[in-house]
C-alpha cells in the first residue's frame, strides 16, 4: 500500500535553513553555500523519508522562503518594482520580493534606519488558519505570465539523480489566483486563469518529459466557501491540464477540512487522483464510495496540524472497511496535510517529561506511524503487533493519565455564572470612572507594549537559558533594560507607558511556561515567515496559573514612573490559536480554562494597583473558521472567553486589548461583545479604511487605530501621522481616539523606534494645540 506525504518541514532539524538564510542575508556566507545547504536539507530530507518508509516521495515542497512565493516567481509574476524583465529569476530578486531590498524592508539586513528609498517586500499573510505566513502575489489586469523559474523542473531532477522517483508538489492555479490581491480595484485576479494556464502546462509537459507520471497539485481553496465562478474556475483549469498533459497523473490535494459544497465539483474534475483531510473532517469517509471508480484515492489519516500521537488501531477500525469497499489498489495513506506545520523530530526532545513525550508524535514520528498503518493494512495487524500495542499502551496512559484532568479547573468552569462574564457596569459609567482616575489629555499616545528585542537582550536570554548569565545578573539586566525604556518614554512625553517586555521570548510561550497543563520543547520549531520561527507551546492538560506571572514585573516599571504603566497579557484565544492543543476536550473548553487562568492575573494585577491592563487577542480573527457557517459559534466562545478574563475589575480599571492585521468588517460584532475599554488595530497600511467598520457599527468604546507601519523600518514624518488621524477623525469621535503605531515594536530596532515614536508624540501635541 503507498504511503505518501503531501510536503515535510524545510527547516532542517536544527534550523539548518534559518541559519543559512541569516548568514548568506548579512553577507557572512555566499550564494553557492546557501544553494549547497538547500541541496544538503532536500538530500536529507528524501533520505529520511525514504528510510522511514515513504513510497511516494514529494518534491518541490522545499523553499527557501515560501511556497506561494515560489509559484510567483514560477509564472514570472513579479511586479515591476523588483526590476525583473525576462530570463532566469536571480535570488536577489527572489529576496527583494521575500524581505524588501536596500531599503523599505520588514527585516533589513544592513544595519541601518532608511528613509523611503529602495523597495518594499509583497505583503505578507495568513495561509489559511495557520500560523504560517505566505508572501501575496500581486496581479493586475496587464499581468503577463512566463515560465520563469524552472525550480519545480530541477529539483525533481535533482531527486531523480539521487535516485529518487519523486512526486512534485505544486501548488494550484485556482488557490494561486484566489489567494493573490489585485492592484487595481474591480479586477478579479482569477479572471487571468487562461493566461496562467500555459504555464502549469509548460511545467508538467517538462517533468513528463524528464519522467515523472505523477504530480500532486495542491488546491486547500476547495474547502473554502467556492462561488460559482471559482467553481467553474476548477472545472476549466482541471480540463485544460487533462487535455493538454494527458501523460500526467494529478494527485488533487484538498485539505484543513471537508470540500463539503464542492463535493460534486471535485468529484467531477479529470485528475487522477484526490487527497482527502479525513483527520479535520472525518466525515469525509462516508463520501469515499461516491467517488468515480478510476480515482485513486489519497486518505490523509495522521494529524499534519498537531502533535499527538495516533491511536492506530482506531485509525485502522476505520481504514480497513473503507479499503475493503475501495480496492487496495486505489488507494494510499498520507498525512492530512504537507507536515510542514509540525516540528521534525521528537527524538531531538531530551529535556521533555517523558510522559508526556510518550503521548507525542512529530513529522518523522508521524511517517513512522504511516508506516505502521501501511504495513497492517498490507500484511494484517498482526504483522505489526509491536507497534500497535505500543500504540494503544500510549493512548490508554495519555487518557488515563492524573496530569491531563484537574477537578479544581472543572469546578471553576462549571461555576462561571453570568455575573462573571460582564464588567459591572456599562462603558459609559466604566468611561467616566476612568476618566476621572487617568486624566489623561484629549488624544492620549501609548504604544502597544513590546520595545527592540535587541541583540543585547537576546544574548543575555540564551546565556541565561545556557546557563552561563546567573539569575540574578540575568534580573539586573532586564530591570536596566526595563528603566531605560520607561525614562525614554517618559522623555519624549509618551502618556501611557509599557514597561517594554524584554523579559520575555514569545508572547504565547512566555505564559505557556508559566501556566500548569502545557509542555514546552527544545527543538520544537514550526516555520512562522521565511527565516523566523515559532515553538508552539503544548497543551496537554487542564490549565491552571500557580502563581502571579507578570505581577512582580509591572510593579517593578511602575515605581519607576509617575504615569500610568500598561500590564501587558497576552489573552485566551491566541494563546490557544498558537500553541499545539489537546485534542480530548473541545477547543472552546481549553480556552475558557486558560480564560479563568489569565482573569486569576488580571485580579492580581488589579490588587497590585494597575489601572490599565492590556490583554492582546493578536490571533482572535486568523481563528476564524475556514468556512463561514461555522463563524458565529467561534465568536462565540472566542468572545465569552476574553469577557471572562477581563471582566470582574472594577469600573475605573481600564481594560485594554490589541488586534492585528485584521478584516474587521467579518467580526465587528465580536469586537463590539468584547467590550474592551479600548482597542489598539492595525490600520494604517489600510490608510484608516479599517476604521469604517467601527463607524457603521457606531462602536461606542476607546479605539487606537495604528497611525504607522511598523513592520517597515521607515520612520513616518508627523505631517503623514496626522493625515492619517485626519482620516481617522472622519471615521471615529476625537473622544474615542487614541494615538499608538499599528503593532508591537519587538522586531524594529531602537534606531528605528525613537524618531517614530518621537513624530508620533510630535503629532499628537498638534493635535491638541489645534484640534
Ligand atoms: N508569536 C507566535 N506566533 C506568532 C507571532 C508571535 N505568529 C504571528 C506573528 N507573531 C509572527 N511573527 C513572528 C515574529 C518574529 C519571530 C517569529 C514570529 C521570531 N522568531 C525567532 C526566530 O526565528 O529567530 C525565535 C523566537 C524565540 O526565540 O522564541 O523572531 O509573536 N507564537
Ligand atoms: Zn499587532
Amino acid at each position: 500500500l503507498p504511503v505518501a506525504t503531501l510536503g515535510t518541514p524545510r527547516i532542517g532539524p536544527r534550523r539548518e535553513l534559518k541559519f543559512a538564510l541569516e548568514d548568506f542575508w548579512s553577507g557572512v556566507s555566499d550564494e553557492p553555500s546557501l544553494i549547497e545547504a538547500g541541496m544538503a536539507l532536500r538530500a536529507a530530507n528524501w533520505a529520511r523519508q525514504k528510510r522511514l518508509g515513504v513510497t511516494v516521495i514529494p518534491s518541490n515542497d522545499f523553499s527557501f522562503y515560501d511556497q506561494m512565493l515560489d509559484t510567483s516567481v514560477m509564472v514570472g509574476a513579479i511586479p515591476d518594482v523588483y526590476g525583473w524583465k525576462n530570463g532566469p529569476v536571480p535570488l536577489a530578486t527572489y529576496f527583494a520580493m521575500a524581505r524588501g531590498a536596500d531599503g523599505d524592508t520588514t527585516e533589513a539586513s544592513c544595519g541601518h534606519a532608511h528613509h523611503g528609498h529602495g523597495v518594499a517586500a509583497q505583503e505578507m499573510t495568513k495561509w489559511f488558519d495557520t500560523n504560517y505566513h505566505y508572501m501575496v502575489p500581486e496581479l493586475g489586469r496587464d499581468q503577463q505570465f512566463s515560465l520563469a523559474s524552472r525550480k519545480p523542473i530541477e529539483e525533481y531532477e535533482e531527486a531523480k539523480s539521487l535516485g529518487y522517483q519523486t512526486r512534485p508538489v505544486l501548488i494550484g492555479p485556482v488557490t494561486f489566483l484566489k489567494l493573490a490581491k489585485s492592484k487595481e480595484p474591480d479586477f478579479e485576479p482569477l479572471s487571468l486563469l487562461e493566461r496562467l494556464l500555459p504555464v502549469y502546462v509548460d511545467v508538467l509537459r517538462e517533468l513528463a518529459k524528464r519522467g515523472a507520471d505523477w504530480v500532486q497539485i495542491d488546491e486547500p481553496y476547495l474547502v473554502l466557501d467556492l462561488d460559482a465562478a471559482a467553481q467553474a474556475a476548477l472545472r476549466s483549469a482541471y480540463a485544460e491540464i487533462a487535455k493538454s498533459v494527458p501523460q500526467i497523473k494529478i494527485m488533487l490535494a484538498s485539505y484543513f477540512g471537508a470540500l463539503g459544497s464542492n463535493r460534486d465539483t471535485a468529484f467531477g474534475l479529470p485528475v487522477a487522483g484526490l487527497h482527502f483531510d479525513l483527520v479535520r473532517a472525518p466525515e469525509q469517509f462516508s463520501d469515499l464510495a461516491a467517488l468515480p471508480r478510476n480515482h485513486v484515492i489519497s486518505l490523509g489519516v495522521i494529524d499534519g496540524r498537531n502533535i499527538w500521537r495516533a491511536d492506530l488501531n482506531r485509525v485502522l477500525d476505520r481504514l480497513e472497511p473503507v479499503i475493503a469497499a475501495l480496492g487496495r489498489d486505489r488507494v494510499q495513506i498520507a498525512p492530512s496535510c504537507s507536515l510542514l506545520h509540525v516540528p521534525i523530530d521528537l527524538g531531538l526532545e531530551e529535556k521533555l517529561d517523558p510522559e508526556i513525550k510518550s503521548w507525542l508524535a512529530f513529522a518523522v514520528q508521524k511517517i513512522e506511524e504511516l508506516a505502521t498503518l501501511g504495513a497492517a493494512l498490507s500484511g494484517g495487524r498482526q504483522s505489526c503487533g509491536a507497534a500497535l500495542k505500543e500504540s494503544d499502551v500510549a493512548a490508554a496512559a495519555r487518557m488515563g493519565s492524573s496530569r491531563i484532568r484537574d477537578a479544581k479547573v472543572a469546578q471553576r468552569i462549571a461555576a462561571i455564572d453570568a455575573t462573571q462574564r460582564r464588567r459591572n457596569s456599562p462603558f459609559a459609567k466604566r468611561a467616566e470612572a476612568q476618566h476621572q482616575r487617568f486624566n489623561l489629555p484629549a488624544f492620549p499616545t501609548t504604544t502597544i507594549g513590546s520595545f527592540p528585542q535587541t541583540t543585547a537582550v537576546r544574548n543575555a536570554r540564551a546565556a541565561h537559558t545556557r546557563g552561563t548569565l546567573s539569575n540574578a545578573a540575568y534580573k539586573t539586566f532586564l530591570q536596566n533594560e526595563t528603566a531605560r525604556a520607561i525614562r525614554w518614554q517618559e522623555n519624549i512625553g509618551l502618556d501611557v507607558l509599557v514597561h517594554g517586555e524584554f523579559e520575555r521570548n514569545d508572547m504565547v510561550q512566555y505564559f505557556g511556561e508559566q501556566f500548569s497543563g502545557f509542555a514546552f520543547t527544545s527543538h520544537g520549531w514550526v516555520q512562522s515567515y521565511g527565516s523566523r520561527y515559532v515553538r508552539p507551546p503544548i497543551l496537554f492538560g487542564d490549565v491552571s496559573r500557580p502563581k502571579p506571572m507578570t505581577v512582580e514585573w509591572w510593579q517593578y516599571a511602575q515605581s519607576l514612573t509617575g504615569k500610568p504603566m500598561k500590564a501587558m497579557l497576552t489573552g485566551p484565544v491566541t494563546i490557544l490559536n498558537w500553541s499545539f492543543v489537546r485534542d480530548d476536550i473541545p477547543r472552546s473548553e481549553a480556552c475558557r480554562q486558560i480564560a479563568l487562568a489569565i482573569r486569576d492575573e488580571v485580579h492580581d494585577l488589579e490588587a497590585a494597583g494597575a489601572g490599565m491592563i492590556q490583554i492582546d487577542e493578536a490571533a482572535l480573527r486568523e481563528g476564524l473558521p475556514l468556512r463561514k457557517s461555522e463563524w458565529k459559534i467561534y465568536l462565540d466562545w472566542a468572545v465569552d472567553s476574553f469577557r471572562i478574563c477581563s471582566s470582574g475589575v472594577r469600573d475605573e480599571t481600564q481594560i485594554h486589548t490589541h488586534m492585528c492585521y485584521s478584516e474587521f468588517n467579518d467580526i465587528i460584532d465580536a469586537i463590539g461583545a468584547m467590550d474592551a475599554d479600548v482597542i489598539s488595530i492595525e490600520t494604517s497600511r489600510s490608510k484608516m479604511e479599517l476604521l469604517d467598520a467601527f463607524r457603521i457599527y457606531k462602536y461606542p468604546n476607546e479605539i487606537g487605530p495604528g497611525v504607522y507601519d511598523i513592520h517597515s523600518p521607515r520612520v513616518p514624518d508627523v505631517l503623514e501621522m496626522k493625515n492619517l488621524l485626519t482620516l481617522a477623525r472622519e471615521r471615529i469621535s476625537d473622544s474615542q481616539l487614541w494615538i499608538n503605531p499599528d503593532c508591537g515594536l519587538k522586531t524594529r530596532r531602537w534606531e528605528e523606534v525613537r524618531p517614530a515614536l518621537v513624530n508620533m508624540v510630535a503629532a499628537a501635541r498638534e493635535l491638541r494645540a489645534v484640534p
